[in-house]
């Protein structure tokens, strides 16, 4: 369909989006056999056509604090799974008090506080209700949780003290894919955990990888899975293989590339959050991925941190080139810019 179309249709295509279009299975197996860089390019004009009418040039900045890399699971394609012998750390209370100290005022969206599952909290879990009472008071900003599936009376008491947001990505919603991946865990535990919270009123994330073993069939019934629970912020990761894991070896030249999803999740999901995530190729890899349609530039570290992102592009690398000064001054080369706050948390009101 889209091969064919000069800009005047690609830009009808992208107001039929907005007026309501909803893009059948045939559409979606259509646009992620999309190949040639024409084609590519104009996939990305209708998703940025759409994201733009809401969203205009305007950027969300989520901070990403990942406070523990512990971790009782064995996802095979994590590099923080309990059986790879790596140096780990957990943060103290204080020391993540000290952290919120230096993002006051830093022009952050969100704050996004992941971890492992890490035994400490889950044996007790109020210690991590207790972390997002404190960042909630430090700092008064909208929290993004990511510590894995927690127990509906956690959510809760987290959300109580302060948390709005609700990450946790499936992966796939292709069963036998799940089971390879989510080594050992259900997948309806997952998936229940995230459906609780957002009947709790919650906003949630999910998210999906690619580049991992997934074909179109298994990427369109992705889309619709995550497309089934109402996602208020929607996401795609390149898998990259990681030392000591099972998948260290797994090396795929994959046509179902992040940047050709972020575009369809944008036709997918008009008005949800779609992470440019810094996570994978930085500042230059945002670029791309903003031109895809996506909104909210995530994995931003706090100022002179050392503390680790998840897929770690730059592990290893000497420069981080992952603060909120970089990105604003990337932001403002393309013409965009971060986002009132009052706009966010109207996001965070629906
Ligand atoms: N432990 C929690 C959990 O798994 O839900 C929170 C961490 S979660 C934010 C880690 C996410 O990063 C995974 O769900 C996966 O989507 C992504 N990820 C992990 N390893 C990755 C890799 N090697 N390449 C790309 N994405 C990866
Ligand atoms: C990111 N490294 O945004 C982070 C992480 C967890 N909520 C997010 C995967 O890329
Ligand atoms: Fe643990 Fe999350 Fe990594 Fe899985 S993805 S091993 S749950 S940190």
């Amino acid at each position: 369909m889209i091969q064919k179309m000069a800009t005047e249709e690609l830009d009808r295509f992208g107001e039929k989006i907005i007026e309501g279009l909803e893009l059948s299975d045939d559409d979606l197996r259509a646009l992620l056999s999309l190949e040639s860089e024409e084609e590519l390019e104009k996939l990305y004009h209708v998703a940025r056509k759409v994201r733009d009418h809401y969203f205009g040039n305007r950027v969300f900045l989520n901070c990403f604090i990942y406070f523990s890399t512990y971790c009782k699971n064995q996802c095979a394609f994590c590099y923080y799974n309990c059986k790879n012998e790596i140096n780990r750390y957990r943060l103290t209370g204080e020391e993540i008090k000290e952290m919120c100290k230096a993002l006051k005022g830093a022009g952050f969206h969100m704050i996004d506080l992941t971890m492992g599952e890490d035994p400490y909290y889950y044996e007790e879990p109020d210690r991590f209700v207790d972390l997002v009472r404190t960042v909630k008071e430090e700092l008064g900003l909208p929290i993004m949780i990511s510590p894995g599936v927690m127990d509906n009376s956690t959510l809760l008491k987290a959300k109580k003290k302060g948390a709005n947001f609700f990450a946790l990505y499936q992966e796939t919603y292709d069963p036998e894919l799940y089971k390879n991946l989510r080594v050992g865990q259900s997948f309806e535990e997952r998936f229940n955990a995230r459906l609780f919270a957002k009947e709790q009123g919650y906003c949630v994330e999910d998210g999906i990888l690619t580049g991992v073993g997934n074909d179109i069939e298994s990427t369109v019934i992705s889309i619709r899975g995550m497309k089934s629970n109402n996602p208020d912020m929607v996401r795609v990761m390149t898998f990259l293989p990681q030392e000591g894991t099972p998948l260290e070896g797994f090396r795929e030249n994959s046509k179902l590339s992040e940047l050709k999803i972020i575009a369809i999740l944008r036709l997918m999901f008009p008005k949800c959050l779609i992470p440019a995530s810094l996570d994978l190729e930085g500042i230059d890899g945002m670029v791309y991925r903003l031109n895809a349609g996506a909104n909210i530039v995530t994995s931003i570290l706090p100022p002179d941190s050392r503390l680790e992102g998840v897929a770690n592009y730059d592990r290893g690398m000497e420069e981080r080139d992952r603060d909120i000064t970089s990105v604003i001054k990337k932001l403002k080369v393309m013409g965009m810019e971060p986002a009132p706050q009052a706009e966010f948390e109207k996001i965070l009101g629906c």
